[in-house]
């Protein structure tokens, strides 16, 4: 049983009172204490997530310096692609020495292991519900198109018009090699969220952070039809455990992510979160979506903002306060205490 809260409140549109709070990126490199622990722990990142008392450790951080209303698994999207035999390196930014080119190297990915592989996730969230603070904590995956951009591109650049270009222009070259890869992916991923599910986790994320790359109509040929199997098998087996779907840039697919089977939909600061909530209606609660960017800005402005979004979504029992993005490696811990401070003293 789930222990209601009002972050599991509004995930179910019956939240009464001040929003509540969880951040993305809520632990990591802003804070100096995560540096430190990994500093001290010299693995290599996707080594230091796979062992569930760093990955505990990590999760706790900001849990005891803010008020938050969720924990999210200290863990990274990427584990999946290291699950699959892939060698990624971080320098900092993830690097593939041999991304997938060809169908072959899709049909010989052994799918069937990667999914247990992953046993030091659900492990990590079972030392957080056992000696972690009541709040709900947060699974998580990233949704298969997003997963799949980091295993068919070398090194996501930093040069927007070139990021992800083998992968979009894969798409284009080889649909069936790619949409084979997506439903791997998805077929893992099942596995992967039901183990966190079973493991104590009171709501998944669905991190579809490249989505917005493909074109309108691949959208749902490429992301969109995978989440939807995804949430229609978890929503079916865990109705009570609530998903949230994060996506950039979403305003123009609005009226297809309405149909999925999800209760939350997290949303970047491109949209407007009130035509969001006309067009989603009341089934679909929305979670956002301040601009990363106010973080960096004085404290007058980010007291201002946040204060102007919970006024905006104040009758919304279906509201949940975060950014639209992660918080910034750059940006200053107390511009975070700020922000929480504001929306739970409210
Ligand atoms: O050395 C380090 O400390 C590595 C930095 C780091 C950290 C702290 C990475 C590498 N990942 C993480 C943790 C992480 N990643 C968390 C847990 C932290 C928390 O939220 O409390 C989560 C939820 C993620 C999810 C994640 N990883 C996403 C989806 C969300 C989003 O931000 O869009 C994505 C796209 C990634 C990929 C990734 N992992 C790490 C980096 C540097 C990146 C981005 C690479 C890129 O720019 O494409």
């Amino acid at each position: 049983m789930v222990n209601p809260s009002r972050f599991i409140n509004a995930c179910f549109h019956r939240n009464t009172g001040r929003p509540p709070i969880w951040l993305m990126r809520q632990s990591g490199r802003y804070l100096p204490e995560y540096r430190e622990l990994r500093q001290n722990n010299t693995k290599n990142f996707i080594e230091f997530c796979k062992v569930p008392e760093l990955s505990f450790k990590a999760t706790m951080i900001p849990l005891k310096h803010y008020a938050l209303d969720a924990s999210i698994v200290f863990s990274d999207i990427l584990v999946v692609v290291d699950a699959l035999g892939l060698n990624i390196q971080w320098q900092p930014a993830p690097h593939l020495e041999n991304p997938i080119n060809c169908h072959r190297t899709i049909q010989s990915l052994d799918a069937d292991k990667a999914a247990q592989k992953l046993h030091y996730v659900s492990d990590a969230i079972k030392m957080i519900k056992q000696h972690g603070p009541s709040i709900p904590c947060i699974g998580f995956s990233g949704s298969p198109w997003t997963i799949a951009c980091y295993m068919l591109d070398k090194t996501p650049t930093n040069r927007a018009a070139e990021r992800f270009l083998s992968t979009r222009s894969f798409v284009y070259d080889q649909p069936a090699a790619c949409q084979h890869l997506l439903q791997k992916l998805t077929d893992i991923i099942i596995e992967y969220c039901c183990q966190q599910i079973q493991a104590g986790a009171d709501s998944i994320c669905l991190f579809d952070s490249w989505g917005h790359i493909l074109s309108h109509d691949n959208y749902e040929l490429f992301s969109h039809q995978y989440i939807a199997q995804i949430c229609q098998h978890l929503n079916q087996r865990y109705p009570h455990i609530p998903l949230i779907l994060f996506g950039r840039h979403l305003s123009t697919q609005l009226d297809t992510i309405r149909h999925l089977p999800i209760q939350v939909l997290g949303l970047d600061w491109t949209t407007n979160l009130n035509h969001a909530r006309e067009k989603l209606g009341d089934k679909i609660a929305i979670q956002g979506n301040l601009d990363n960017a106010i973080l960096m800005c004085s404290d007058r402005v980010i007291i201002e903002k946040t204060t102007a979004l919970i006024n905006e979504q104040h009758n919304n029992p279906g509201f949940i306060l975060n950014l639209g993005h992660g918080i910034l490696p750059k940006t200053p811990p107390n511009s975070v205490r700020l922000l929480i401070d504001t929306v739970t003293n409210f």
